[in-house]
């Protein structure tokens, strides 16, 4: 199937409600496992602070910060090899990506009521030639683009659960973040919150 035009936003490729609800509940399902075998955990950044938003990860390697600085690692910080990234997310970057390589890595981040995401770029990778694909789940969260550089202009959308964005070409490596949620907006995850969803190939 040919995907439907998303909106593009500075190169991002927005496409709303890519997910209907019921694939949406399927998702949750099937991170369900992987949150069981590797827990959420809050990391710290390289300069000691500890991130409002946890994380954790599935595939061959996870992203991971302490103070040693940003990287993929092998193995959740319990020491447990990172569980596999669940078919029905595989599909999604078959779908809307390539067929040509799989991502390596599934990194899982959740949000709670006062989590935020400062503006970044996703550059610990190898090869940015490959997009990274975002899938957001849960409440609504308010997704902040910049340039390529830091203190460019930015403009923002809401992201709600459904929604996937493919980063890449030219916004491959464009600054990006996510200001605040709007908690309790969604019903997807019955605890509230957010969870964010990046398909990342990383060798
Ligand atoms: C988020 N997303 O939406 C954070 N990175 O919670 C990201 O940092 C991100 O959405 C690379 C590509 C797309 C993204
Ligand atoms: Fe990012």
């Amino acid at each position: 199937m040919q995907a439907p035009t998303p909106i593009t936003i500075r190169g991002f490729q927005i496409y709303k409600n890519w997910l209907d609800p019921s694939a949406q509940s399927g998702l949750v399902e099937s991170l369900r496992p992987v949150l069981k075998t590797a827990p959420l955990y809050r990391p710290v950044t390289p300069r000691g602070k500890p991130m409002s938003v946890r994380m954790t990860s599935a595939g061959d390697y996870g992203w991971f910060t302490d103070k040693a600085g940003y990287r993929y690692i092998e193995h959740h910080p319990s020491g447990v090899p990172w569980p596999p990234i669940p078919q029905p997310i595989l599909d999604i970057w078959t779908a809307l990506c390539t067929d040509e390589r799989l991502p390596e890595c599934c990194l899982v981040n959740y949000y709670d009521e006062n989590a935020k995401l400062g503006l970044h770029q996703d550059k610990d990778e190898a090869d940015f030639s490959w997009p990274v694909l975002s899938i957001s789940l849960g409440d609504e969260a308010r997704f902040r683009m910049g340039e390529t550089t830091r203190g460019g202009s930015t403009e923002s959308i809401w992201l709600g659960s459904g929604d996937v964005v493919v980063m890449g070409g030219a916004a491959r490596l464009a600054y990006h973040g996510i200001d605040r949620i709007r908690f309790g907006s969604s019903r997807v995850l019955p605890k509230g919150g957010r969870i964010n969803l990046t398909l990342r190939v990383v060798i």
